[in-house]
């Protein structure tokens, strides 16, 4: 049975964001009608679909509003266009607000509007601490028809931090296996000035606190005096100017790759030998995933989802929240042999393919919408 499905998703760059986009893409493959209703066109649905349509929710500044009414205008645009284009459901990323204003929707639409809530983590590792909003999280939770999370561990945290009344099933995030793997772009790492000789080490992130780039920073640090070695670090955020005055500080400015804000992110993981990721908070961390199916082992903390992703000792290693000493030693264990490396990069391949293969996963999704529409 073909459906019509609106997401709610943040259309910025993130990981949420991509996965709600690149799951809109592969149902619309499999002949779902999707709607995507954002504040502005997700950043990943790059060419025309026949069967994916794009709605914005635009918000007007009225002077008797202090603050734009976003989540007013979104509830409203989710009605409109559930009630016009008669959605089946409604697959909305991140509990507050886009649960929450699709229950208001619901409430506007009728019963048959079916919602499925998926939790990517920063609802609930970081707003759910603030106690202004932790009931409105767990309303939007509570009221929703099948809750999913990307991870046991956010599945876990969430019932230990909002002690919700909803079962939560886990149903972990994907990569396009078309488009993440290996590419022939060595030409790249001339172009970079890389030499031959020369290890890569990558971190992508977002530049956030919880993303401890900075103990990316001191960890590479450790590894450029025992092997050649260049760090590409790719993203842009808050932390920038912390971390740009660090690589001056230990004197890496000529080791130290600073790549801003990059698409085709496979070319870049295709001329790596070691993903980094070193983060205090982490649901997922879709980016070691992306890492993995271009065949580079990845060394990440010991926290949240990370350790559902990363193997220890078979697709990579983990470390402890802040060891960057423990951090450099594992990756200088990955770079100084060959044969483990190759034997990680398999792994981590064959990883890719049995537990997070984007077909598993799009199925799964398609199980639940089914399961709540015919209620079996
Ligand atoms: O990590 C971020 O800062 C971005 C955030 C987002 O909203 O996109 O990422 C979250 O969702 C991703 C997709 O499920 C996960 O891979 C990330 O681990 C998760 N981030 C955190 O939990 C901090």
């Amino acid at each position: 049975m073909k459906l019509k499905i609106g997401i709610v998703c943040y259309p910025t760059v993130g990981g949420s964001g991509v996965v709600a986009t690149e799951l809109g893409k592969l149902l619309a493959e499999r002949g779902h009608e999707i709607h995507f209703i954002s504040s502005s066109m997700p950043f990943r649905l790059n060419k025309v679909y026949s069967n994916i349509y794009y709605h914005e929710v635009s918000v007007n500044q009225y002077s008797v509003f202090q603050y734009p009414p976003y989540d007013l205008a979104l509830s409203s645009k989710i009605a409109e266009v559930a009630k016009r284009e008669k959605l089946d459901l409604l697959h909305v990323h991140y509990a507050v607000p886009h649960a929450v204003c699709a229950v208001l929707a619901k409430q506007m639409v009728g019963e048959h509007l079916k919602i499925v809530t998926t939790l990517h983590g920063t609802d609930i590792t970081v707003l759910g601490y603030d106690p202004s909003l932790s009931e409105i999280i767990k309303f939007g939770i509570e009221q929703s028809d099948v809750v999913t999370a990307v991870s046991n561990a956010l599945v876990q945290q969430t019932y230990e931090l909002l002690e919700v009344n909803k079962e939560i099933e886990t149903v972990y995030n994907f990569v396009d296996e078309r488009v993440y793997h290996k590419k022939d772009v060595q030409y790249l790492k001339e172009q970079y000035g890389i030499r031959p000789e020369e290890k890569v080490v990558i971190h992508v992130s977002n530049f956030r606190h919880v993303k401890r780039v900075p103990d990316i920073v001191k960890a590479f640090h450790l590894i450029q005096k025992e092997i050649q070695a260049k760090l590409l670090l790719v993203g842009d955020g808050p932390e920038m100017i912390v971390v740009c005055r660090l690589v001056k500080e230990l004197g890496l400015k000529d080791k130290v790759l600073f790549l801003g804000k990059q698409e085709n992110l496979e070319e870049l993981y295709s001329i790596s030998d070691v993903k980094l990721l070193l983060s205090e908070k982490e649901s997922f961390g879709l980016v070691l995933l992306e890492a993995m199916a271009c065949g580079v082992p990845c060394v990440g903390t010991k926290i949240g989802g990370i350790p559902e992703v990363i193997e220890d000792g078979k697709t990579g290693y983990l470390c402890e929240l802040g060891a960057v000493e423990e951090a450099a030693e594992k990756t200088l264990c990955i770079l100084k042999d060959s044969q483990l490396h190759a034997y990680m990069a398999g792994e981590a391949l064959k990883k890719v393919y049995e537990k997070f293969h984007s077909e598993r996963i799009v199925s799964q999704y398609e199980l639940i919408y089914h399961r709540i529409i015919e209620g079996v």
